[in-house]
Formats: C-alpha cells, structure tokens, sequence
C-alpha cells in the first residue's frame, strides 16, 4: 500500500534496489508474482484489478485519516481535560449541532466508499464481449485449460494441462535422467528434498517462472482482449486466480463459475489454487502469459498441430524477450 501511495516512481526505485541487491526475484519482472518485501498487493495487470488497488488506495488513506483524526482527539481530551488541567469540569451534556455533525459525516464517508465499490462490482458482473473464452477445470492436482475455439472457422478446442514444475524436474532437464538417477537414487525422504532444494537453487535463479509457480505448460492470451474464463472442477473444491488480474474463483464439482478480465500488461502472470483441496495443494500453479497478439496467434497454431513443445516455447521466447528488453534498465542478470 506505502508502494502505491508514493507512486510508481518508488515502486519502480525499490523494484531498482531489490534487483540491485541481488535478492530473490532478481530474475522475474516486475508483474505477476510476488516479490520479497512486497507490501500490499501484486501490482496490477488487468483493468478490473486496476480499478481494486484504486479502492484498496482509497479505501486505506481513509482508515488511516480517521485513526489519526480520533488518536490526536483522544491526545487532546486525556490532556486538555485531565483533573490537572481542568479541576471543574464543565456540566454540558447535550450539543445539538455536534451530534448531528458526527452521525452525518460518517455516513457520508460510507456512502462516499460504497459508491465505487458497488461500480466495481457491478462491472465484474457485467460480461463485456470476449474476444476469448477459456475453460479452466480443477483436478487432484493440476489444471487444464480449454480453449472453446470451434465457433472460429478453422479452429478446434484445445486443452491446455499445466502441471507443477519441481525441483527433481529442473535438474532432470539440466543434467539428464541417467545422472539424477546416479546422483540422487540413493538418497530418501528429507535428505533428498534438502538435496534437490540445493542442488535446484541456481536453475531456479536462473529459470523463466519462480519456484513453486512454474508449470511445464502455460496458456496464452492476448493482451488488451476480453477474456471469460469458465471454471468448473473434476473432483473436490478448487479455486482459480491470478492475483494480479483480480480474479479469483471457485472451482466446484458439476457447477460452472465465470469471471471475466481484460489484461493491460504483457508479461507471464501466475497464481496458485486457492482452496486448500488436499495433499498436493500446494503443487497446483496457474501460469497465464500475456502476449502480443502475433505471439498468441503463433502460439495457437502451435496448439492447433498438436506441437505443445513448440507452443511452449514460443511463449518462453516472448518472455525471454521481454525480460530482456527490461535488462538496460534494471540490470535483470546478477
Ligand atoms: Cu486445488
């Protein structure tokens, strides 16, 4: 919230510093995930979490006015009034004009916060018309994505699986199966997780999407466009967001959900499930990357020839691309 209040000048100053100093985060961008020291919410990336940081602001400045007002009123009172000060008090116990003052004025305050808040909701329940229509459906332990492309001439549905990402993983694809087998086949329980946790920190360091986040297929969509997302769930209650779209929803067995965004920002975005919905929990990322319009294109014609190695590079391409672009900047490589 301090973040937002100084602007993004400060918030780009300590995004600055926090890369400088080389701490954790140094390698991801400034959208889409949290970052050690945040304060506040992940910053914006679509127009309806725009809008809730612009309440979330407003909303804050205000508590803290009236904390300060009432605190410096109870400073005066203790102080001006104590038996020392004021040995014979004054026997006044009604004033007509103050009791109407302090019963209007919070009303207008509540007014003056619930008149954008109910705007806000409104809007989220008002679809606009998407440009794209998404089916996220929740299972015990990973997401799929379908894309509900048919009416499109041409075009198939596509479903898009997003597993976790883990350390074992990352170290598979650095040094081969064959070595992680030699290196950690002995090697159980905790002393293995303490093993891969170390051994995995510098390709973690080094890779696309932080740790805990990433997931071996991401989906895509444009920036700028409509977005309606359908969620629904296989099993056991799950919850769907992406924080910095302001979007969170749960993902209930033979029930359908919507929710719609339009993301302002290119950059990968990712989220967790929810609702904790059972041992893996915590393994269930959602990683959503937005893209420019040729990039998605790209990326979909990938999906549609079945080439999802392809389709999954062509977004770590984008990204890379991006990060790279923000490199002179804010010196992203350590
Ligand atoms: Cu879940």
């Amino acid at each position: 919230m301090l973040r937002r209040m100084f602007g993004a000048a400060a918030c780009s100053a300590a995004a600055y510093f926090a890369v400088a100093m080389g701490t954790a985060g140094a390698a991801f961008a400034e959208v889409g995930h949290p970052v050690d020291g945040q304060l506040g919410l992940q910053s914006p990336g679509s127009t309806g979490m725009e809008q809730i940081v612009g309440i979330y602001d407003v909303v804050n400045i205000t508590i803290i006015a009236i904390t300060i007002f009432v605190m410096l009123l109870m400073l005066y009172v203790m102080f001006r009034f104590s038996e020392k000060n004021n040995p014979t008090p004054s026997r006044t116990a009604h004033h007509t004009m103050l009791e109407v003052a302090w019963t209007i004025v919070p009303i207008l305050i509540l007014v003056g916060l619930a008149i954008p808040s109910f705007r806000l909701l409104y809007e989220q329940y008002s679809f606009p018309k998407p440009d794209i229509t998404i089916k996220a459906t929740g299972n015990a332990w990973f997401w799929e994505h379908e894309f509900l492309l048919d009416k499109q001439e041409g075009m198939k549905n596509v479903t898009v699986t997003s597993n976790v990402v883990s350390d074992e993983d990352l170290i598979k694809a650095s040094i081969g199966a064959e070595a992680f087998a030699q290196k950690y086949g002995e090697l159980t329980g905790v002393a293995r997780n303490e093993a891969l946790y170390a051994d995995s920190a510098a390709l973690w360091a080094a890779n696309i999407a932080p740790r805990k986040l990433a997931v071996d297929q991401a989906i895509a969509v444009p920036v700028n466009k409509v977005v309606h997302m359908l969620v629904t769930s296989n099993d056991v209650i799950h919850s769907w967001t992406i924080p910095s779209f302001g979007v969170k929803m749960q993902a209930v067995p033979g029930r359908t959900s919507a929710f719609w965004f339009k993301p302002t920002k290119t950059g990968a975005f990712h989220g967790q499930c929810s609702v904790l919905c059972g041992k893996l929990h915590s393994a269930m990322p959602i990683s959503v990357y937005v893209v420019e319009q040729d990039v998605y294109d790209k990326w979909m014609a990938a999906l549609q020839a079945k080439d999802k190695k392809g389709a999954t590079e062509i977004l770590k391409a984008a990204e890379t691309a991006r990060l790279q672009a923000l490199k002179p900047v804010a010196q992203l490589s350590n």
